[in-house]
C-alpha cells in the first residue's frame, strides 16, 4: 500500500485543480458583510480563511474531514486490544481526508518513533531551564531551538522551486511531531521527576511512547486516553488563536518549527489551551473552600463568587460553539465507562449540572455549555498526572497533528503571506460621519 507521502502527491495536483476551479467560478461571490462590531469583536464571525482539515459547526461541533469524534471513535483503526483510535491515523485523514489501514497507521507509528531522537544541544537547553520556567515556555523554547535542523529553512536558502516547499514542509512536520514526545517527556521529567528520561520503543505507538516517556504507560487505561486526548485535541478548524498564529507566522514562509513554537506561544494562554490548567486549579480550590461532597447550593455559591469577582469560570463558553463540545463528551463517556467512582469526575458532572443555568442566569456569555478543557484535566488527575501546570503541553502535542498538516497544505497550495486591512478609531469615525 501507498505511503502517506506518496498519496499526498498523488492528491496535490488535485487539490489545486479543484481551486482553480472554485476560484474561477466563484472568485468574485461574497461571503458576507463585515460590519465594524466585527472588526472590534475580535473579528468573529468574518469568514477569512480556508482550511482543509476540520470544520466547527457551532450545534454539531467538530468534523474531521467530514467525520465527528464519534466517527472518529469508530472508524479510525485502534491499537492492538485497544478501542480508542490511534492518533497517527486522525494525521492520515487530517492530510489525506481519507480513512487508513492499520497497515498504514502502523507504518507511520513506526516512522514518528524512527525520527524520534533530539539533538543533544536541544537536551541541554531543556536541562538548563530552571524548575520554575512554564513548561509551555520549555516547550516552546525547545521547538525553536529544533528548527536548527529545519529541512525547509535549508531548502529556502538554497533556493529551491517555489512547487517543492510542500516536501521540505512534509519532512520538518513529520520530524517535528516525531520529536514532540522526547522534548515534552523530558520537560515533565525534568521539572516534576528526578531528570532521568525512559527511551522510546521501536515497535510501539505514539501514544504508547509518550506515555511511557512520561512514566505512566504500564496502565493500560492511561494509554488508551492519550490516545483518545492527542486524536480529539488535534484540529479545531482554522480561526482559533492557535491555529491561526500557525496558518499567520507560516505564511511569511518561517519554517514549520518557528511556526509551531509561536502556535504553542498562543496555546498557552488562559483563555485558550491554558484553561485546561485553569480548570483543575479552580476545581481544586472549590474542594478546599467548600469540601468533597458539597450541595448543589453551595456549588452554585461558589461558581457565583467567581463571577462576582469578575472572573471567568474556565472550561465553560466558546467563541464558536453553542452546545456541548462533543471533546468534552467523549471524555465524558471515557470517564463514565473507566473512573465512574472518582471524585473529582464526580464534582465535574456536578458542575456540568450547574454551571450553565448559573450563566444563563448571569446573562453574558453566549455559550453556557462546557468545553474540551473542562474535563481533561481530571481524567489526567486520576491517572496520578496532577501536575497542571503540564497539561497545556499535551494539548500542544495534540495540536501538532492538526496545524502541521494544514501547514503542509499552505505551502502545496501556495498560500499567500497574509496581510488583512487595519484602521484606527478615528477613521471608522470619520468614513461613516462622512457618508
Ligand atoms: N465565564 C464568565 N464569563 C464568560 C465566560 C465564562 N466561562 N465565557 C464568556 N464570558 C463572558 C465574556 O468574558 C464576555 O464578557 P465581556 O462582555 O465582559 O467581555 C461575554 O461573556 C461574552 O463572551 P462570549 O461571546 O460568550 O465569548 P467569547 O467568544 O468572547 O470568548 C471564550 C470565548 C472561550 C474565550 C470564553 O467563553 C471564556 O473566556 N471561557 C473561559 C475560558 C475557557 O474555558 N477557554 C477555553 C476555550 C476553548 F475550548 C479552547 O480554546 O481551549
Amino acid at each position: 500500500s501507498k505511503s502517506l507521502k506518496e498519496r499526498l502527491e498523488e492528491l496535490i495536483p488535485l487539490k489545486q485543480e479543484e481551486i482553480k476551479q472554485v476560484k474561477k467560478e466563484h472568485g468574485a461571490k461574497s461571503l458576507g458583510n463585515v460590519t465594524v462590531d466585527m472588526v472590534y469583536g475580535g473579528m468573529r464571525g468574518i469568514k477569512g480563511l480556508i482550511w482543509e482539515g476540520s470544520v466547527l459547526d457551532p450545534e454539531e461541533g467538530i468534523e474531521f474531514r467530514g467525520l465527528t469524534i464519534p466517527d472518529c471513535r469508530k472508524r479510525l483503526p485502534a491499537a492492538d486490544g485497544g478501542e480508542e483510535p490511534l492518533p497517527e491515523g486522525l494525521f492520515w485523514l487530517l492530510l489525506t481526508g481519507e480513512i487508513p489501514t492499520k497497515e498504514q497507521v502502523d507504518a507511520i507509528s513506526a516512522e514518528w518513533a524512527a525520527r524520534s531522537s533530539i539533538p543533544s544541544f536541544v537536551e541541554d537547553l531543556i536541562d538548563r531551564c530552571p524548575n520554575t520556567l512554564h513548561p509551555m515556555s520549555q516547550f516552546s523554547l525547545a521547538v525553536t531551538a529544533l528548527q536548527h535542523d529545519s529541512s525547509f529553512a535549508k531548502a529556502y536558502q538554497s533556493g529551491v522551486n517555489k512547487s517543492e516547499y510542500w516536501q521540505y514542509a512534509y519532512e520538518d512536520a513529520m520530524d517535528l511531531i516525531s520529536k514532540l514526545p522526547a522534548i515534552a517527556g523530558r520537560i515533565y521529567r525534568n521539572v516534576y521527576k528526578d531528570g532521568k528520561v525512559p527511551s522510546i520503543e521501536m515497535d510501539k505507538d505514539y501514544s504508547y511512547n509518550l506515555a511511557k516517556i512520561l512514566g505512566y504507560s504500564e496502565d493500560k487505561d492511561f494509554v488508551e486516553l492519550l490516545r483518545l486526548y492527542l486524536t480529539i485535541h488535534s484540529d479545531h478548524e482554522g480561526g482559533n488563536v492557535s491555529a491561526h498564529t500557525m496558518r499567520l507566522v507560516g505564511s511569511a514562509l518561517s519554517d514549520p518549527y518557528i511556526s509551531f513554537s509561536a502556535c504553542l506561544n498562543g496555546l498557552a494562554g488562559p483563555l485558550h489551551g491554558l484553561a485546561n490548567q485553569e480548570v483543575v486549579r479552580w476545581i481544586l480550590k472549590m474542594r478546599d473552600e467548600i469540601g468533597d461532597a458539597p450541595s448543589d447550593e453551595t456549588v452554585k455559591g461558589y461558581v457565583w463568587k467567581t463571577l462576582k469577582s469578575g472572573k471567568v469560570v474556565p472550561g465553560y463558553g466558546h467563541a464558536v460553539l453553542r452546545r456541548t463540545d462533543p471533546r468534552y463528551e467523549a471524555q465524558r463517556e471515557f470517564a463514565l465507562k473507566r473512573l465512574p467512582q472518582d471524585p473529582l469526575f464526580k464534582l465535574v458532572s456536578q458542575l456540568y449540572n450547574i454551571v450553565p443555568g448559573v450563566l444563563l442566569e448571569h446573562g453574558k456569555t453566549r455559550n453556557p455549555w462546557p468545553n474540551v478543557d473542562a474535563h481533561s484535566g481530571v481524567l489526567l488527575q486520576h491517572f496520578g498526572l496532577v501536575e497542571q501546570n503540564y497539561y497545556t503541553v499535551l494539548f500542544g502535542v495534540s495540536r501538532a497533528l492538526g496545524v502541521l498538516s494544514q501547514l503542509i497544505w499552505d505551502r502545496a497550495l501556495g498560500f499567500p503571506i497574509e496581510r488583512p486591512k487595519s484602521y484606527p478609531t478615528e477613521m471608522i469615525r470619520k468614513m461613516f460621519n462622512e457618508q
